[in-house]
């Protein structure tokens, strides 16, 4: 139902834009690209590398997520995700920071994020080397973390820093 009203209201967007004769000036989705890397499986994996921990040098990171562009506008917003790893399953989480600067909720336990308390707004799951795929989502102006949350990765360094602007 959402969507179809969504869609609705798109529509008469676009219809406004023609009448007002700006033909071909609807927006398309803002498309970022995406490269998941690491150094490789025989590389060990840093580890106290997760976002806003205390004086981190992510220079050490064996591992990390690649945004190009590293800023969008509001609305919507297509990733195309790469895994360009040779050996290692990644993934790519978009996650909204409430409170930028703040470190995401952990689970010790499993070396990961915890998803379902930190913001998740949709992600590219586990793509095995050479894999791609595609995520598309509404996003509002804000502060973003993209994270892989493949045990251990996000603590080695694997997440990107990316903007929405009104
Ligand atoms: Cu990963």
């Amino acid at each position: 139902m959402k969507s179809i009203l969504r869609r609705a209201a798109l529509g008469l967007a676009a219809a406004t834009i023609l009448m007002a004769g700006h033909a071909g000036a609807v927006q398309a989705a803002s498309l970022v690209q995406i490269s998941l890397w690491d150094k490789g499986a025989s590389t060990e994996m840093a580890m106290g590398l997760a976002y806003a921990t205390q004086g981190l040098d992510i220079a050490k990171a064996t591992m990390g997520i690649k945004a190009s562009p590293g800023a969008v506008k509001a609305g919507e917003v297509t990733f195309k995700v790469i895994n360009d790893s040779k050996d290692t399953v990644h993934e790519m989480i978009v996650m909204y920071l409430a409170e930028p600067g703040k470190p995401l909720p952990y689970l010790e336990n499993e070396n990961r994020v915890d998803e379902d308390k930190a913001g998740d707004k949709g992600e590219v799951s586990e793509l095995d080397p050479g894999k791609s795929g595609t995520l598309t989502v509404d996003l509002k102006a804000g502060k973003y973390l993209l994270i892989c949350n493949v045990p251990g990765h996000y603590g080695a360094g694997m997440w990107a820093e990316f903007t929405v602007d009104p």
